[in-house]
């Protein structure tokens, strides 16, 4: 994997420009009324999950580019996603996606705990047919108009449940791909009715001390219509299950310029924010790496957790899921956790005191600086010198490429063929 005196060999490249930076900044968030160590404190305390599908080459529905020593199995992807913990000290636990993940318990639990990972939330699958599967989920699964296609779907999310339990995790996300793609091929009702009856199945089968969290997405894979569309039947869905269900927000699932921080801020408001899926987009879900398109937007949603912090129940639940084309998965998952990060440092910068008297005074254009100046700040050295107490890489992209992992299990791991498009 990535032995310690790599990192330590190539942080002494960087330290004392790191040391002089970390300085610099702390004396001019001193003059802010700032301690920076307070801030490095609550940044090494967050943690963001990878997910196990994450580490793979992704693909369009054009075609897919294998890169160099992709993970053969679940395994591997926890090879990986060790690796990205250990220089970025950021990601702390993975989610698995069943069944692509579904492996002996007991073989999970020692790899993870080899690797130093936990289990984040487990992830359903029932928008794909397995082999041998007795019910195709072609026209849907949980809302599907066959009773005996739901309650497959059902058994296969209680499932999740059961081996999560046994691997530490505490949530489960419900992935669907139900919904239409004409005009009146579903009575939208209907479908909503029997997607809610077997969600509330699936809801019964929680213990005590575990999540559900459902996932609105406006298009994909139905063309016409989906059956969690909107954050508004996300919500519904939530309220009517009861109150471990939660809502999840993926920043690419919703129209180009919808104000996402605005929908955070409501789901915080009534206890329905159970999490994200952090990405970036352009135009659709197109899956980008987080904050490489509009990081002023990232910074707009930590802004209101932020401000959030210390609600009574207020616990989001953070993963990545990105889809990594053209990059080495492990490059891009390593900066997206610290973009992350980085968002939420900028957005503990901000003057809440100053934000609300200018909001209160109706004064527009000091409560937009104020937001600016957090997101202005370079939090860098912060960040870098976070991961390096953690014992991780001040730069971890620079870490590693100096380590030579990708050649290393290239020359391990024989090449997969290059296969048909979709998310994998
Ligand atoms: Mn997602």
């Amino acid at each position: 994997m990535i032995h310690a005196s790599l990192i330590e060999q190539d942080n002494a490249r960087h330290l004392a420009r790191l040391t002089a930076d970390y300085d610099a900044l702390g004396a001019h968030l001193a003059r802010r009324g700032i301690d920076i160590a307070a801030v490095k404190a609550k940044v090494a305390a967050y943690g963001v999950a990878v997910p196990s599908w994450g580490v793979g080459t992704g693909g369009t529905r054009f075609a897919r580019f294998p890169g160099t020593g992709e993970p053969r199995h679940i395994f591997d992807k926890l090879d990986d996603c060790g690796v990205i913990h250990t220089l970025t000290r950021a990601t702390p636990t993975v989610s698995l996606h069943i069944p692509w993940d579904k492996a002996p318990v007991a073989d999970l639990l020692a790899k993870a705990k080899q690797v130093g990972l936990g289990f984040d939330a487990m992830n359903s699958n029932t928008f794909q047919d397995q082999p041998g599967q007795a019910h195709s989920y072609k026209f849907g699964s949980l809302s599907h108009a066959d009773a005996a296609t739901r309650a497959q779907a059902v058994a296969h999310n209680i499932d999740c449940i059961e081996l999560g339990a046994q691997l530490g995790s505490k949530a489960l996300t419900i992935w669907i791909g139900d919904g239409s793609n004409f005009p009146g091929q579903v009575h939208f009702t209907r479908q909503f009715e029997r997607y809610l009856e077997a969600a509330k199945q699936v809801y019964a089968a929680l213990p005590a001390d575990w999540r559900l969290f459902t996932e609105h997405k406006m298009f994909e894979p139905a063309f016409y219509s989906t059956v969690v569309q909107d954050w508004g039947t996300n919500y519904l869905i939530a309220q009517e299950l009861g109150p471990q269900a939660q809502c999840l927000v993926d920043l690419g699932h919703h129209a180009p310029n919808t104000n996402i921080e605005m929908i955070v801020a409501r789901l915080i408001q009534f206890g329905k924010l159970g999490g994200f899926h952090f990405n970036d987009s352009k135009y659709g879900d197109d899956d980008l790496d987080t904050g490489s398109v509009d990081p002023y937007r990232l910074f707009l949603v930590f802004n209101e957790l932020v401000d959030a912090e210390g609600r009574p129940g207020f616990a989001p639940a953070h993963m990545l899921d990105q889809s990594h084309n053209v990059t080495d998965p492990i490059e891009s998952l390593m900066v997206s956790a610290c973009e992350v990060r980085r968002a939420y440092a900028q957005a503990l910068l901000v003057d809440r005191a100053e934000l609300t008297a200018a909001q209160d005074g109706n004064d527009a254009l000091m409560a937009t600086a104020c937001l600016k100046a957090g997101f202005r700040t370079d939090v860098e050295p912060i960040l870098a010198m976070a991961r390096l107490e953690a014992g991780g890489a001040i730069d971890p992209l620079s870490a590693y490429r100096a380590s030579g992992y990708r050649a290393t299990v290239a020359a391990q791991r024989p090449a997969v063929a290059g296969g048909g498009g979709g998310i994998v």
